[in-house]
């Protein structure tokens, strides 16, 4: 019997996990995750992560995830995977996120002893200790000196894809450059949470794939080199600290001797290049053509839609990555997803069987309860202080807060989103909360579009595993085509589709110009909201 084996891994805020696909079988055959604040509790993260300075600073730890691969694949050899028959492997990770590690970080990889745990060898390879990552927004100021030295915000979005964003790697890197100048002379490489991953597999260090490259504002999104201009205005002598860029399908090379040792993968296993979540998510869901736009609802809730051609946002709310197939795709993001919708739950200490049942039983309007959710920082709309406004509503009110929560995530999704121009047909919905079909149901009806939710909800890891197995048959000449590859996986799945119900679209339709103006009254010193908010009382609600 002929065993093709494919593995992805998706090293995401909270945990790891890896899917092992049987390509033959064109289904997936076993997937486990570790989860960091409970199998790795002497990094004492919360969620995944260190939060400091009022929510301001969001860092996590490298050591912490090496520690999470080490236990991952413990788990596979304890429950005896056939990893020699893994013929390649590839990864996804958390994006934005940046490691920065000294000059024996490749000698060391290049001499690991399969005795001694991956940890206890790398871990005086740091030069800073912890990593910034995407959910830190303190580098506002260096957002302010990259785009004006970049000539302003349009000129930043037309160069790198997106505005320089408070998470994105070169606002990062110039703030330890800033803050810590001798540690940033010591540093001779910095990568992203992927690439950093990606080189501990091979033993050497890894590229940098152009999807997820594409966040950090270093990234020129036309050429997808290097820009010399992004690399002057964040940090000096940048170019020589970066990893090479490459292409998302491209082979690394073959996996290191000291996982060969270790845990039996076949010596010429295939190393993949590693990606961001969501651009393995594009692939893992199937967006992989033209009017396919998904969301994923994770520990953070994003928008994205692949994008056959280069359109920007103007705006500066939204970014241009690339997509894994070498084209591009268009994406908005939240931070106050599943942590906002868990600050609710848990105020009202509900399961989430009783926050559904109350989805369930409460008008879609709210009665014209309005939240706006920014229980963190947020990233669309920029808001930096986190404060919950309600509007017609208070914290005690179990019911309007529950769905208020659930509503404010997508209408603001809709609203700024509309930079996305290509309408899509369904939406595909990924991530943890995915499962809910009364969030789903209130996501048709803001959308105004069906909605196909999965059973499989590790889109990010699923797509490694794929890329992983599209890049192996290429390189035998195979020829295996994107669409095709995904339509089998996602027929497995089985998925359900929600359908919107137009009259509820419409008034989501009028609460949507509401909303706005709440948003804008706020953020914006807008006009007072107020008469809006009453009219649409009057119309849906006084009856
Ligand atoms: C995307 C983003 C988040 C992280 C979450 O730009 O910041 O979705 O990738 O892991």
């Amino acid at each position: 019997m002929i065993m093709d084996y494919f593995l992805g891994l998706d090293c995401s805020t909270q945990s790891l996990t890896g899917i092992l696909i049987d390509f033959n079988k064109k289904k997936s055959i076993y997937s486990y995750s570790v989860n960091f604040d409970k199998d790795l509790p002497q990094y004492k993260t919360q969620n995944g992560v260190y939060i400091s300075n009022g929510g301001k600073v969001v860092h996590s730890n490298p050591l912490m995830w090496i520690e999470a691969l080490e236990l991952l694949f413990s788990k596979f050899i304890q429950i005896n995977l056939p990893l020699e028959h893994i013929k390649a492997i590839s990864g996804s990770s958390q994006q934005h996120g940046t490691v920065y590690l000294n000059s024996s970080f490749e000698s060391i990889l290049k001499k690991l002893d399969s005795d001694k745990t991956l940890a206890s060898q790398i871990i005086n390879v740091f030069t800073r200790k912890t990593s910034p990552i995407w959910m830190d927004s303190s580098t506002t100021k260096e957002c302010e000196e990259i785009r004006h030295k970049l000539g302003g915000m349009e000129s930043t979005i037309k160069k790198t894809g997106s505005n320089t964003f408070e998470r994105f790697s070169g606002p990062q890197i110039r703030k330890f450059f800033k803050q810590n100048y001798d540690d940033y002379l010591n540093t001779s490489v910095i990568h992203l949470v992927s690439s950093f991953l990606s080189s501990i597999l091979l033993g050497k260090n890894s590229p940098i794939d152009h999807s997820d490259g594409a966040g950090m504002n270093l990234m020129n999104i036309e050429t997808k080199e290097w820009d010399q201009k992004a690399l002057d205005a964040t940090a000096p002598n940048l170019r020589l600290k970066l990893p090479p860029l490459i292409s998302s399908y491209e082979i690394t090379g073959t996996i290191s001797p000291y996982f060969v040792e270790k845990y039996k993968f076949a010596p010429n296993t295939l190393l993949i290049t590693w990606s961001g979540d969501n651009p393995n998510s594009l692939i893992g869901i199937g967006l992989t053509t033209k009017g396919r736009a998904a969301i994923s609802l994770g520990t953070s809730d994003t928008y994205f839609a692949y994008l056959k051609q280069l359109n920007v946002d103007l705006s500066g709310e939204g970014h241009v990555f690339g997509a894994p197939t070498g084209d591009y795709m268009g994406l908005v993001c939240y931070k106050n997803g599943s942590l906002a919708r868990e600050k609710i739950r848990d105020r009202f200490d509900l399961t989430w069987k009783e926050f559904s049942k109350i989805l369930k039983n409460t008008p879609p309007g709210n009665n014209g309860k309005i939240m706006l959710p920014y229980f963190f920082p947020e990233i669309v709309p920029l808001v930096l202080k986190p404060y919950v406004y309600r509007f017609g509503f208070d914290e005690n009110d179990l019911k309007g807060n529950v769905r208020a929560v659930i509503e404010a995530q997508f209408l603001s999704m809709k609203l700024h989103s509309e930079w996305v121009r290509e309408e899509p047909e369904e939406i595909y919905a990924t991530g943890g909360a995915s499962t809910n079909l009364e969030i789903l149901q209130i996501a048709a009806n803001i959308f105004n579009t069906n909605i196909r939710q999965f059973e499989v909800t590790n889109s990010a890891a699923l797509g490694a595993a794929l890329r992983s197995s599209k890049s192996y048959y290429d390189s035998t000449k195979k020829i295996v085509d994107w669409t095709e590859l995904v339509s089998h996986y996602l027929e497995i799945q089985k998925n359900v589709i929600i359908k919107p119900n137009r009259k509820h679209s419409a008034l989501y339709n009028d609460m949507l110009d509401v909303y706005k103006k709440c948003e804008s009254f706020v953020l914006k010193d807008g006009g007072d909201p107020e008469q809006y908010r009453k009219d649409f009382i009057k119309k849906y609600f006084d009856k």
